[in-house]
């Protein structure tokens, strides 16, 4: 096989893996694809006996951010077959419209190799792409739709099926508490290098709980949710335009609607990348943040409360103090958690994150009045 943009040491363990999935043909190229921060994605291109090329997305998880793999790969399983399902009664193409795992000779949906690490394959989706930043605001609205209408889809999915794969993964409180441990124990001798940014998050502590508080009251309920609606999670096809198909299910999880308008608020309507350096790029794009309202809302389908819909502005900000505290709080371990591609990366995702929070502030007013606009004549 082929190796580019892959690791020496790599190559052994990804011939192990791929050979274990039923692919059509015969290996010939692998390179590293996309720009996940969490599991190692790799394009694995075969050709079968007639010279034809196929592809594959052949993925090794994260199994220190994913301690129960197995439950994990049930709920991607679940998931997937009941999308499957849902697409097909509306004449839709699921080999498309949701992700296919590949399964391997012994019958399994993943593949676990001989020193452990854990390995799944998925059909790749063609003529579609990821991307990385808002590069045309219908993009973004194609992605509001299909996270709008992914959530749709999952309204009666039984939720006792689902594994929290990471428990408390949007418990901002707790996220909270352990930004606080980290600072603490600064194990890296960091903190120095970002007091600014730990003051930043000590006065805003007494808002945090706001998204629990409301869900323990039950103003607001759990839903089967994607929980990692960033932009790079939806395929949008080249040439319709339209969001095809959305991606990186590894946290379907109960959760709540604010936290999938949020999480894409935060990285989306950003007017510069989560990791961009001069922080006066950085700001909330308003426009951006409307054509996200609208198309979230069409793909609910008026499924959302009106306590649901008042309260998206807070979850857009919640879900970027949320992740501002999650990048610092890495930073201070010893970025142990999320990919890293220069020294202190996490400290630069940390300030677009706070940057955002503080530009959000600002636009609070129009923030909900934009909200009150299209969510109007809906909400239950
Ligand atoms: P991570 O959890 O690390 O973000 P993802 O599952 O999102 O991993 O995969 C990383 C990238 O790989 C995605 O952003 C997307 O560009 C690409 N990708 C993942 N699955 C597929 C697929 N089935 N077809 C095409 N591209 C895919
Ligand atoms: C991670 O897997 P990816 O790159 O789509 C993270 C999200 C963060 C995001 C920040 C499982 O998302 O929670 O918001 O990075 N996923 C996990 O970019 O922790
Ligand atoms: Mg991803």
């Amino acid at each position: 096989m082929n190796y580019q943009t892959v690791a020496t040491g790599a190559c052994e363990r990804i011939e192990e893996a791929a050979s274990q999935f039923c692919v059509e043909g015969e290996p010939s190229e692998c390179s590293r694809y996309g720009n996940g921060h969490i599991n190692d994605t790799f394009l694995l291109c075969t050709v079968d006996d007639r010279e034809r090329n196929h592809r594959y997305i052949l993925q090794r998880m994260n199994t220190h951010v994913f301690q129960n793999p197995k439950g994990l790969m049930q709920n991607i399983t679940g998931v997937t077959g009941y999308l499957r399902e849902q697409i097909l009664k509306t004449g839709g193409d699921a080999e498309r419209e949701t992700l296919t795992l590949i399964k391997t000779g012994a019958g399994e949906d993943y593949y676990v190799d001989t020193l452990g690490y854990w390995w799944r394959m998925y059909l790749f989706i063609t003529d579609a792409t990821g991307y990385d930043a808002v590069e045309r605001e219908e993009d973004f609205y194609q992605s509001a739709k299909a996270f709008g209408h992914f959530q749709r889809l999952l309204n009666r999915y039984p939720v006792e099926l689902l594994t929290e794969t990471i428990p408390d993964f949007h418990h901002t409180p707790k996220r909270f508490g352990a930004f606080c441990e980290a600072v603490e124990k600064d194990v890296c001798g960091r903190a120095k290098g970002a007091v600014r940014e730990i003051a930043f998050v000590m006065d805003r502590k007494e808002e945090l709980s706001v998204l629990t508080d409301k869900l323990v009251s039950g103003e607001i309920s759990y839903r089967v949710t994607h929980n990692d609606t960033k932009l790079n999670n939806v395929l949008i096809d080249n040439r319709s335009g339209q969001a095809v198909c959305v991606i990186d299910l590894d946290t379907v999880m109960p959760g709540t609607a604010l936290f999938d308008f949020g999480d894409s608020i935060r990285f989306g309507a950003n007017t510069a990348a989560e990791d961009e350096t001069d922080l006066s790029k950085v700001s909330l794009d308003l426009g951006l943040y409307e054509q996200y309202v609208n198309g979230f809302l069409k793909g609910c389908q008026g499924s959302l409360t009106k306590k649901e819909l008042e309260m998206l502005p807070m979850g857009a900000k919640m879900m970027t103090m949320e992740c501002g505290m999650r990048f610092l709080a890495d930073y201070l371990s010893g970025d142990t958690y999320f990919r890293i591609h220069k020294e202190h990366h996490n400290l630069d995702r940390c300030r677009t994150q706070l940057k955002l929070v503080w530009d959000m502030e600002k636009k609070w007013e129009q923030m909900q009045a934009i909200v009150a606009l299209y969510g109007g004549n809906t909400g239950k």
